[in-house]
This record gives structure tokens, sequence and C-alpha cells, in this order.
């Protein structure tokens, strides 16, 4: 399996870690324009020699709760940090956006794919990424990221993911968009309790009949910590260790803060698959 997008190619045959780089002003101390895009470039540039091929760029802070962004605060935060990486690195720039307007200056200044925590619902976003033919990462979510934890209720849970993710597939081959192109993601803590998320996990193999690429992000989030009893900040190994279950499982993406001990992790899975009889 591979993504393509213009000239590059990403090789899927072994898991890659694409490394989350957050912009959103809680994320650093000041708030000024030049240190926050500084420090987001430095800690990309960090997390490109730690081994991973893709970095999130994402404005918009989607934790259960977390006020809604509005679009011109959105482009400011992310638009800079896309520009300037693109400058320094031709690593794989992913951006984290629901919003057609933010997806198609990412991509003129430079990004190269698309991972929509709303799978493109929103009008105009599947005719930015069919037009830019760019790759696409569409996630199942059952709600909205204000609300969707507030006692998430499903009547079949795994079929309800599935028949979300065909119809987006569906949604967004009709509009222009190529199989090739899409790549899928269950949803790890968007409107699932920990049963649920427990069990996505135990059954992500489920995914693979769809041939299509499979991205997972479990790093630092709820199902990890409140499990543990632990705050998000020392959830460092179990979330390697949830990122190493996602890959033996058969994601190919591993979307993760903490790069370098997962690229560790990941290199010890890629070293036992090469001896598997
Ligand atoms: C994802 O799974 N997640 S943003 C709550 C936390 C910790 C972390 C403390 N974007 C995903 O990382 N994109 C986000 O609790 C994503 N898949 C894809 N494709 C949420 C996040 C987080 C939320």
């Amino acid at each position: 399996m591979e993504i393509r997008y213009k000239d590059k190619v990403l090789d899927l045959t072994e898991p890659q870690i694409m490394g989350i780089l957050n912009t959103t002003p809680d994320s650093f101390s000041d708030g000024g324009k030049y240190t926050v895009v500084r420090s987001a470039i430095e800690h990309a540039q960090e997390m490109i020699r730690d081994g991973a091929t893709i970095i999130d760029i994402g404005g918009e802070s989607t934790r259960p709760g977390a006020p809604e962004v509005g679009v011109d605060d959105e482009l400011k935060r992310v638009i800079p940090v896309v520009t300037e990486l693109r400058q320094k690195s031709d690593v794989w720039i992913s951006v984290d956006t629901s919003k057609p307007e933010v997806m198609k200056q990412a991509i003129e200044a430079g990004a190269d794919f698309i991972n929509d925590i709303r799978a493109l619902q929103e009008p105009g976003a599947i005719d930015v990424v069919a037009g830019a033919a760019v790759p696409v990462c569409i996630m199942h979510m059952k709600g909205k990221p204000r609300t969707m934890q507030k006692a998430p209720e499903y009547e079949h849970f795994l079929p309800e993911v599935h028949c979300f993710l065909k119809d987006r597939i569906e949604a967004c081959i009709h509009g222009g968009i190529e199989r090739e192109n899409i790549v899928l993601d269950p949803g790890f803590g968007f409107g699932k309790t920990l049963e649920h998320n427990y069990y996505l996990l135990a059954n992500l193999e489920e995914f693979k009949k769809y041939d299509l690429p499979i991205l997972t992000g479990l790093s630092r989030k709820t199902m990890l910590h409140k499990l543990l009893n632990k705050k998000p900040a020392e959830c460092e190994l179990s979330s390697v260790v949830g990122a190493v279950i996602c890959a033996g499982k058969g994601a190919q993406i591993l979307r993760v803060h903490d790069v370098k001990a997962t690229a560790e992790a990941i290199t010890i899975l890629n070293t036992m698959n090469k001896y598997q009889k």
C-alpha cells in the first residue's frame, strides 16, 4: 500500500508515524505570531529527526468541550506554519481541518494531505480535495466535538462506524475523489465511551476489509489516562503501547505526540515482522 501526491510516494509497507503539531495558542507560553511559528517549526523538525514522515498541523482544538474556532483564526494559525515548513522540508504535510477554505489555502501553501475529523461533510470540502487530487483521511465521529463525549449511545456500535465510513467513501468517490486517495480512521475518542474505544481497538482488523490505508490516533487520549488514572501528559508509555497494538492490527499511519518513543517501538515490530514464516 502507498499514498501518492504529485511526485511524492509514501510507502505504507511499514507503519508510518504522523507527528502531531499543535498551533492552538494554549500550546505556547507567549501568543506572539513569530514565537508561535518558530516554536512550531522547531517542534516539527524535532519530530522529523525522530522519525515522523508526516507532520499533522492543526489549528482547531477538537478536545471534548473545546470552543469552536473561526475560519480566520484557523487560517492565521495554520497557513504560516505550512508555508514555513514547506520551505524547510519535503516531509509530508498534513492539515487537520474540516474547513474547505483552510484546506484550499493549505494546499496552495504546500500541504499534501488533508486530515478531516468530520470526513469532508462541510459543504465544499469534497470539491476542494477532489480538485487538488490530494490524499485525505476521513474519520468516524458521532456527534460534534463540543458535546460528543456526553453519553454517546449506539444501537449497534461497530456496524454504525462501518456504515458511516462506507457512506463517506461513497460520497467522496461520487464527488470525484480517487479511491486510492482515501485513508480511513475509526476515530478513537470521538463520540465513544471507554468500552466503545476498547471494543474498537480489539476489532480494528475489521477495517482491513476496505483495502484502504488505516490511520489511528490514541495518543494521550482519555481511553488511556482514564483507564490508568493518570494525566494525559503522563501517558507516553501507554500511548506507545496503543500505537504498537494498532500497527499490529493493521494500521499503516500512527498519529502520535511522542514520535521518538513510537519510532523505537515500531522498529521492534518491523524487525520481528521480517522474520514471520
Ligand atoms: C484522530 O484520532 N484526533 S485531535 C483528546 C485528548 C488527547 C488528544 C486528553 N485529530 C484525531 O488528539 N485526526 C485529533 O484527551 C485526529 N484521528 C485523526 N485522523 C484530538 C486529540 C486528543 C483529544
